[in-house]
Protein backbone atom coordinates (compact mmCIF):
# COMPACT_ATOMS: atom_id res chain seq x y z
CA UNK A 1 0.00 0.00 0.00
CA UNK A 2 1.10 3.50 -0.58
CA UNK A 3 2.07 5.28 3.06
CA UNK A 4 -0.95 7.69 2.26
CA UNK A 5 -3.27 4.75 2.80
CA UNK A 6 -1.24 3.23 5.60
CA UNK A 7 -1.33 6.74 7.26
CA UNK A 8 -5.28 6.82 6.98
CA UNK A 9 -8.07 6.76 10.35
CA UNK A 10 -10.41 4.10 10.40
CA UNK A 11 -14.06 4.75 10.13
CA UNK A 12 -16.49 3.20 12.95
CA UNK A 13 -20.13 3.85 12.99
CA UNK A 14 -22.43 2.71 16.10
CA UNK A 15 -25.66 1.64 15.14
CA UNK A 16 -28.68 0.44 17.07
CA UNK A 17 -32.08 0.85 17.90
CA UNK A 18 -33.32 4.30 20.24
CA UNK A 19 -31.38 3.60 23.81
CA UNK A 20 -29.60 0.86 22.59
CA UNK A 21 -26.62 3.15 24.26
CA UNK A 22 -25.36 4.43 20.91
CA UNK A 23 -24.04 8.20 22.36
CA UNK A 24 -23.24 6.67 25.73
CA UNK A 25 -20.72 4.45 24.18
CA UNK A 26 -19.49 6.37 21.11
CA UNK A 27 -18.21 8.83 24.21
CA UNK A 28 -16.81 5.73 26.45
CA UNK A 29 -15.05 4.71 22.43
CA UNK A 30 -13.99 7.92 22.10
CA UNK A 31 -12.12 8.73 25.89
CA UNK A 32 -10.72 4.87 25.54
CA UNK A 33 -9.10 5.38 22.25
CA UNK A 34 -7.69 8.94 22.94
CA UNK A 35 -6.42 7.61 26.04
CA UNK A 36 -4.15 4.99 23.96
CA UNK A 37 -2.84 7.76 22.13
CA UNK A 38 -5.42 8.00 18.46
CA UNK A 39 -6.70 10.83 17.03
CA UNK A 40 -10.22 10.66 17.15
CA UNK A 41 -13.24 12.46 16.01
CA UNK A 42 -17.09 11.62 17.13
CA UNK A 43 -19.71 12.58 15.10
CA UNK A 44 -23.44 12.09 14.94
CA UNK A 45 -26.28 11.80 12.11
CA UNK A 46 -28.24 13.80 11.57
CA UNK A 47 -26.30 16.85 12.60
CA UNK A 48 -29.27 18.96 13.64
CA UNK A 49 -29.62 21.63 15.90
CA UNK A 50 -30.72 19.81 19.17
CA UNK A 51 -28.00 19.57 21.67
CA UNK A 52 -28.00 16.27 23.33
CA UNK A 53 -26.62 15.88 26.71
CA UNK A 54 -25.82 12.62 27.60
CA UNK A 55 -24.30 11.56 31.39
CA UNK A 56 -23.13 15.08 31.79
CA UNK A 57 -21.55 15.20 28.50
CA UNK A 58 -22.18 18.05 26.05
CA UNK A 59 -21.86 16.46 22.52
CA UNK A 60 -19.11 19.53 21.99
CA UNK A 61 -17.44 16.87 19.60
CA UNK A 62 -20.55 16.72 16.97
CA UNK A 63 -19.33 17.97 13.65
CA UNK A 64 -20.71 21.78 12.78
CA UNK A 65 -23.05 19.81 10.46
CA UNK A 66 -25.50 20.41 13.38
CA UNK A 67 -25.94 23.64 12.21
CA UNK A 68 -26.63 22.90 8.39
CA UNK A 69 -29.87 24.11 6.25
CA UNK A 70 -30.71 19.74 5.82
CA UNK A 71 -30.00 19.49 10.05
CA UNK A 72 -32.72 22.45 10.60
CA UNK A 73 -35.10 21.01 8.79
CA UNK A 74 -34.96 17.42 10.11
CA UNK A 75 -34.89 18.21 13.66
CA UNK A 76 -38.16 20.17 13.06
CA UNK A 77 -39.24 17.19 11.20
CA UNK A 78 -38.15 14.93 14.06
CA UNK A 79 -39.96 17.14 16.49
CA UNK A 80 -43.70 17.12 14.50
CA UNK A 81 -43.21 20.66 14.10
CA UNK A 82 -43.20 20.69 10.41
CA UNK A 83 -44.65 17.68 8.07
CA UNK A 84 -42.47 16.35 4.93
CA UNK A 85 -43.01 14.15 2.06
CA UNK A 86 -41.63 10.34 3.23
CA UNK A 87 -39.59 10.19 0.15
CA UNK A 88 -38.57 13.54 0.35
CA UNK A 89 -37.55 13.84 4.32
CA UNK A 90 -35.55 10.86 3.70
CA UNK A 91 -33.14 12.32 0.85
CA UNK A 92 -33.12 15.19 3.46
CA UNK A 93 -31.11 12.71 5.61
CA UNK A 94 -29.52 11.03 3.08
CA UNK A 95 -28.32 14.50 1.78
CA UNK A 96 -27.22 15.56 5.51
CA UNK A 97 -24.80 12.54 5.06
CA UNK A 98 -23.58 13.97 1.78
CA UNK A 99 -22.90 17.20 3.32
CA UNK A 100 -20.56 15.78 5.79
CA UNK A 101 -18.78 13.26 3.32
CA UNK A 102 -16.27 15.27 1.96
CA UNK A 103 -15.03 16.18 5.86
CA UNK A 104 -15.36 12.65 6.16
CA UNK A 105 -12.69 11.52 3.61
CA UNK A 106 -10.11 14.39 4.58
CA UNK A 107 -10.19 13.94 8.21
CA UNK A 108 -9.67 9.78 7.88
CA UNK A 109 -6.88 11.00 5.08
CA UNK A 110 -4.79 12.76 8.21
CA UNK A 111 -4.97 9.95 9.84
CA UNK A 112 -8.44 10.60 12.09
CA UNK A 113 -10.33 7.82 13.08
CA UNK A 114 -13.78 9.22 13.13
CA UNK A 115 -16.82 7.35 15.58
CA UNK A 116 -20.13 7.90 13.67
CA UNK A 117 -23.14 7.85 16.01
CA UNK A 118 -26.15 6.46 13.31
CA UNK A 119 -25.28 6.55 10.08
CA UNK A 120 -26.50 5.20 6.60
CA UNK A 121 -27.72 1.89 8.10
CA UNK A 122 -30.80 4.48 10.35
CA UNK A 123 -31.08 6.21 6.88
CA UNK A 124 -32.91 3.62 5.12
CA UNK A 125 -34.45 1.44 7.78
CA UNK A 126 -36.45 4.30 9.82
CA UNK A 127 -37.78 5.25 6.23
CA UNK A 128 -38.41 1.89 4.96
CA UNK A 129 -40.18 1.00 8.35
CA UNK A 130 -43.14 3.66 7.67
CA UNK A 131 -44.00 0.98 5.14
CA UNK A 132 -45.02 3.49 2.31
CA UNK A 133 -45.15 0.88 -0.62
CA UNK A 134 -43.40 3.35 -2.90
CA UNK A 135 -40.37 3.51 0.01
CA UNK A 136 -38.93 0.17 -0.30
CA UNK A 137 -35.87 -0.42 2.15
CA UNK A 138 -33.89 -0.97 -1.79
CA UNK A 139 -35.21 2.25 -2.59
CA UNK A 140 -34.31 4.01 0.90
CA UNK A 141 -30.75 2.60 0.18
CA UNK A 142 -29.94 3.87 -3.13
CA UNK A 143 -28.59 8.20 -2.36
CA UNK A 144 -26.28 6.16 0.14
CA UNK A 145 -24.40 4.42 -2.35
CA UNK A 146 -21.18 5.82 -2.84
CA UNK A 147 -20.56 7.46 0.77
CA UNK A 148 -17.76 6.02 2.53
CA UNK A 149 -18.42 2.92 3.96
CA UNK A 150 -17.29 2.50 7.51
CA UNK A 151 -14.03 -0.17 8.32
CA UNK A 152 -16.33 -1.74 10.97
CA UNK A 153 -20.02 -1.60 12.15
CA UNK A 154 -20.80 -1.85 15.81
CA UNK A 155 -25.04 -3.07 15.58
CA UNK A 156 -26.07 -2.25 19.83
CA UNK A 157 -28.23 -6.14 19.56
CA UNK A 158 -31.45 -5.23 21.98
CA UNK A 159 -35.06 -5.62 20.89
CA UNK A 160 -37.50 -2.88 21.00
CA UNK A 161 -39.49 -4.41 24.25
CA UNK A 162 -35.72 -3.86 26.33
CA UNK A 163 -34.65 -0.70 25.18
CA UNK A 164 -38.66 0.53 26.35
CA UNK A 165 -37.48 -0.38 30.14
CA UNK A 166 -35.13 2.34 29.47
CA UNK A 167 -37.61 4.60 30.30
CA UNK A 168 -40.68 6.53 28.44
CA UNK A 169 -40.19 7.75 24.43
CA UNK A 170 -40.28 11.35 24.16
CA UNK A 171 -41.86 13.83 21.92
CA UNK A 172 -40.16 12.19 18.60
CA UNK A 173 -41.95 10.91 15.85
CA UNK A 174 -40.69 7.59 15.81
CA UNK A 175 -40.51 6.79 19.33
CA UNK A 176 -43.08 4.56 19.55
CA UNK A 177 -43.17 0.60 20.18
CA UNK A 178 -44.76 0.00 16.95
CA UNK A 179 -41.88 1.44 14.93
CA UNK A 180 -39.57 0.35 16.86
CA UNK A 181 -40.24 -3.36 16.43
CA UNK A 182 -40.33 -2.52 12.34
CA UNK A 183 -37.18 -0.90 12.50
CA UNK A 184 -35.34 -4.09 14.25
CA UNK A 185 -36.70 -6.19 11.72
CA UNK A 186 -35.41 -3.97 8.88
CA UNK A 187 -32.22 -3.53 10.87
CA UNK A 188 -31.60 -7.40 10.67
CA UNK A 189 -32.71 -7.49 7.15
CA UNK A 190 -30.39 -4.55 5.73
CA UNK A 191 -27.10 -6.20 8.13
CA UNK A 192 -27.95 -9.36 6.04
CA UNK A 193 -27.76 -7.67 2.66
CA UNK A 194 -24.49 -6.04 3.48
CA UNK A 195 -22.24 -9.07 2.86
CA UNK A 196 -18.58 -8.95 2.74
CA UNK A 197 -19.18 -5.67 5.37
CA UNK A 198 -17.53 -6.04 8.82
CA UNK A 199 -20.05 -6.05 11.27
CA UNK A 200 -20.23 -7.17 14.81
CA UNK A 201 -22.70 -7.47 17.00
CA UNK A 202 -22.81 -6.08 20.29
CA UNK A 203 -24.94 -7.46 22.90
CA UNK A 204 -26.45 -4.14 24.57
CA UNK A 205 -28.49 -5.70 26.91
CA UNK A 206 -25.54 -5.81 29.12
CA UNK A 207 -24.36 -3.04 31.61
CA UNK A 208 -23.09 0.12 30.16
CA UNK A 209 -19.14 -1.18 31.30
CA UNK A 210 -19.69 -4.68 30.02
CA UNK A 211 -21.11 -3.32 26.83
CA UNK A 212 -18.06 -0.49 26.35
CA UNK A 213 -15.77 -3.54 26.90
CA UNK A 214 -17.02 -5.41 24.00
CA UNK A 215 -16.66 -2.27 21.93
CA UNK A 216 -13.62 -2.00 22.77
CA UNK A 217 -12.43 -5.02 22.00
CA UNK A 218 -13.96 -5.28 18.66
CA UNK A 219 -12.32 -2.05 17.67
CA UNK A 220 -8.81 -2.35 19.04
CA UNK A 221 -8.17 -5.02 16.43
CA UNK A 222 -9.38 -2.41 13.20
CA UNK A 223 -7.12 0.28 14.03
CA UNK A 224 -4.18 -1.05 12.59
CA UNK A 225 -5.90 -2.11 9.26
CA UNK A 226 -5.04 0.18 6.54
CA UNK A 227 -6.64 -0.90 3.28
CA UNK A 228 -8.20 1.58 0.97
CA UNK A 229 -11.51 3.70 1.97
CA UNK A 230 -14.71 1.70 0.39
CA UNK A 231 -18.09 3.38 -0.72
CA UNK A 232 -21.21 2.05 0.07
CA UNK A 233 -22.83 -0.39 -3.37
CA UNK A 234 -25.83 -1.19 -4.03
CA UNK A 235 -27.89 -3.87 -1.61
CA UNK A 236 -27.54 -6.99 -2.87
N1 LIG B 1 -33.13 8.90 11.63
C1 LIG B 1 -33.73 8.78 10.39
O1 LIG B 1 -34.96 8.66 10.28
N2 LIG B 1 -32.97 8.82 9.26
C2 LIG B 1 -31.62 8.97 9.33
O2 LIG B 1 -30.95 9.01 8.26
C3 LIG B 1 -31.02 9.06 10.62
C4 LIG B 1 -31.80 9.03 11.75
C5 LIG B 1 -29.52 9.21 10.73
C6 LIG B 1 -32.69 10.66 15.59
O3 LIG B 1 -33.12 10.77 16.87
C7 LIG B 1 -33.87 10.02 14.87
O4 LIG B 1 -33.68 10.17 13.47
C8 LIG B 1 -33.90 8.56 15.15
C9 LIG B 1 -33.61 7.89 13.82
C10 LIG B 1 -33.95 8.92 12.83
N3 LIG B 1 -35.22 8.15 15.50
N4 LIG B 1 -35.82 8.21 16.49
N5 LIG B 1 -36.62 8.17 17.27
P1 LIG B 1 -32.24 11.26 18.04
O5 LIG B 1 -31.11 12.02 17.48
O6 LIG B 1 -33.09 11.94 19.01
O7 LIG B 1 -31.90 9.86 18.65
P2 LIG B 1 -30.49 9.47 19.11
O8 LIG B 1 -29.68 10.60 19.49
O9 LIG B 1 -29.96 8.64 18.03
O10 LIG B 1 -30.67 8.80 20.51
P3 LIG B 1 -31.30 7.46 20.90
O11 LIG B 1 -31.26 6.55 19.72
O12 LIG B 1 -32.65 7.72 21.46
O13 LIG B 1 -30.44 6.88 22.08
P4 LIG B 1 -28.99 6.16 22.12
O14 LIG B 1 -27.96 7.15 21.66
O15 LIG B 1 -28.98 4.85 21.49
O16 LIG B 1 -28.86 5.88 23.64
P5 LIG B 1 -28.12 6.76 24.80
O17 LIG B 1 -28.53 8.20 24.66
O18 LIG B 1 -26.71 6.43 24.85
O19 LIG B 1 -28.84 6.13 26.07
C11 LIG B 1 -30.25 6.20 26.23
C12 LIG B 1 -30.64 5.90 27.70
O20 LIG B 1 -30.35 4.53 28.00
C13 LIG B 1 -29.86 6.73 28.72
O21 LIG B 1 -30.72 7.00 29.79
C14 LIG B 1 -28.77 5.80 29.17
O22 LIG B 1 -28.32 6.06 30.47
C15 LIG B 1 -29.46 4.44 29.10
N6 LIG B 1 -28.53 3.34 28.80
C16 LIG B 1 -27.57 3.33 27.84
N7 LIG B 1 -26.91 2.15 27.86
C17 LIG B 1 -27.46 1.41 28.84
C18 LIG B 1 -27.21 0.07 29.32
N8 LIG B 1 -26.24 -0.71 28.81
N9 LIG B 1 -27.98 -0.38 30.33
C19 LIG B 1 -28.96 0.41 30.84
N10 LIG B 1 -29.25 1.67 30.44
C20 LIG B 1 -28.51 2.15 29.44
Amino acid sequence: FHEDVKARGVLIVVEGLDRAGKTVQCQLLLEALQQRGHHVKYIKFPGNTTMKVCLGWVLKHACSDRNSLTGKIINGYLQGQAQQDDHSIHLLFSANRWEAAQRIRSDLSNGITIIVDRYSYSGAVYSAAKENPDLSLEWAWQPEVGLPRPDLLLFLSISAEETAKRGGYGEERYETNAMQSKVRHLFDRLLSMNHGHDIHLIDARFPVDQVAKDILNSTLGHLSERKPLETFAKLR
